[in-house]
């Protein structure tokens, strides 16, 4: 028997018994090769077969996992647990209560508790739950009518609450968890107190064709960092650090000229294309998420706007995503217009559940629809008022970036950006960017331009991208000739371009500017 308190909880498989996951494969064999593929516990799921039948098979797999030092517990069933011996159960919300399946196990069986809210988390803590199985992260096949969908930002509630409540019980979460994602989902519910021990699959492994390479892929995952992570030191930047550093930041860009992958709107391509290339970036509007492999590998970065939006271009963001989230390439959300429609809503929601996002970009409302898509209750924002004050401002920026792990960026006269740990009002601008097409747009692509060769701070990345263009704005404003809009633009350009040259001549003077 594996003792209760040290069990490993990396990689958790969830068996099932269904041909519409185990295919023609048989269930002993599969399990067999995922405990040869190193995953660290198994629980034994089967809502169709006889008793009889559970308790043979129960068996038959115990002799499986205990050979291998892997703890099996079954779902559900206490009295199968008692009949084979095994090391425990798990039990959901509407199984037999916790108390009553320790009481009949007693103290060394590991009992395991399915939690969806802060509530069913901390009443499994308190009544002496081994681990917690938080789910449902995203939705699956393989289980329908779950309770409710939490997302990675619902998993981080749960976890903050247990921490602040100073429980230690051990958590997993389920649900949609697979190659794809597991590093990411791994990296984006963690709270700054307290992290997942690991993840439980389904299908991941029980529907691959080759279980065990499944299993030890799924180890070597959620062994690494995604390749995107930031080391979790976030060294504190005065506004004086930033006026010293960002020069240089700039610089780096404009020597090194990296590609600027932007799937765009029809609107801005333009534009953008011709901000790149005085920023000193090189732009590809592509909106083709099969070339975006090769691209991810050029060493660029990735700006997803969603300004015009079908279900087959999210589809190609998708797949963009994937493609340089893989790399750890930098990559830029614009959710252009997120609360407008319901389109928008559900495509905001699918790229942030999709993949990881450096930098999530938007004005007001934006931001506060990708925040509310998140599925978590938003606290001290009244999503009935039309304008944030700039207390409300900072803190919905700084708590979306703190839940996303990433830089958000919401634009305004005064614009508000945080990384969750560190946060900036940045009032540089003029307000003629407010009186042409794609100034926003174009922002984004200056800071994936910049992103893409400074990837220590990603924070004071995204701030020198903000800076260069709004100090820029406020000099092509300033000009002489310029009237309005329609002189604005290329006097715009025009001092995009000066400021690139200006960091490559070394005086970098330009960022005095800033205010
Ligand atoms: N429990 P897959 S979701 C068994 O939310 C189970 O409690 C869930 O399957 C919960 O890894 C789920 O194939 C199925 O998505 C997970
Ligand atoms: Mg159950």
């Amino acid at each position: 028997m594996t003792a209760r308190r040290s069990v490993d909880y990396s990689l958790y498989l969830v068996t099932d018994s269904t041909s519409a996951i185990l295919g023609k494969k048989d269930l002993l064999e599969v399990v067999k090769a995922a405990v040869a593929g190193g995953v660290t516990i198994v629980q034994y799921r089967d809502k169709t077969s006889e008793t009889a039948d559970v308790v043979q098979i129960a068996q038959q797999l115990y002799e499986v996992t205990k050979a291998a030092g892997v703890p099996l517990l079954i779902n559900d069933r206490v009295d199968v647990a008692l009949a084979v011996g095994c090391e425990g159960v798990h039990v959901g919300q509407d199984d037999m209560d916790l108390k009553t399946a320790r009481k009949l196990l007693g103290p060394d069986a590991i009992v395991g508790v399915t939690a969806n809210s802060e509530e069913e988390a901390s009443q499994a803590a308190r009544d002496g739950a081994d681990y917690l199985g938080i789910g449902t992260v995203y939705a699956t096949p393989t289980k329908e009518n779950t309770k409710s969908i939490i997302g990675t930002a619902g998993v981080q509630q749960i976890l903050s609450s247990l921490a602040k409540q100073n429980h230690t019980v051990k958590t997993v979460c389920i649900g949609g968890i697979n190659h794809a994602n597991a590093q990411r989902v791994l990296y984006q519910t963690a709270s700054p107190s307290k992290q997942l021990d690991g993840i439980a699959v389904v299908s991941a492994i029980m529907a691959a064709s080759d279980p065990k390479k499944a299993s030890s892929d799924l180890r070597q995952l959620i062994a690494t960092p995604p390749p995107f992570a930031t080391s979790a030191s976030k060294p504190q930047l005065s506004p004086s650090d930033l006026v010293a550093r960002i020069p240089t930041i700039i610089k780096t860009m404009a020597s090194k000229k990296p590609l600027c992958h932007n799937m765009t709107n029809l609107v801005v391509q333009n534009f953008a294309a011709n901000v790149a290339i005085a920023i000193g970036s090189s732009p590809i509007m592509s909106n083709n998420g099969l070339e975006a492999p090769d691209l991810a590998n050029l060493g660029g970065s990735l700006v997803i706007n969603m300004g015009t939006t079908t279900p087959e271009i999210r589809e190609n963001h998708l797949k963009a995503l994937a493609a340089y989230n893989a790399v750890g390439g930098p990559t830029l959300l614009d959710p252009v217009g997120a609360g407008a429609t319901q389109q928008r809503r559900e495509g905001v929601k699918a790229l942030l559940a999709g993949g990881y996002f450096d930098v999530l970009k938007g004005n007001e409302g934006e931001i506060r629809t990708a925040s509310g898509a998140q599925g978590v209750q938003q606290r001290g924002v009244d999503s009935g008022a039309s304008q944030l004050s700039m207390e409300e401002k900072i803190a919905l920026v700084k708590e979306t970036a703190g839940r996303l792990r990433n830089v958000v960026l919401m634009t305004g006269s005064a614009d508000v950006i945080s990384d969750g740990e560190r946060t900036f009002v940045i009032e540089n601008g003029h307000e003629l960017l407010g009186e042409i097409t794609g100034s926003g747009c174009a922002l984004g692509t200056t800071i994936a331009s910049v992103m893409a060769t400074w990837r220590e701070d990603k924070l004071l990345a995204a701030v020198a991208g903000c800076l260069m263009y709004e100090i820029a704005a406020e000099r092509a404003a300033g000009r002489e000739n310029v009237k309005g809009p329609g002189t604005f633009v290329p006097a715009f350009i025009d001092e995009l371009y000066l400021i690139r040259k200006e960091s490559l001549d070394e005086n970098g003077q330009w960022v005095q500017g800033a205010k």
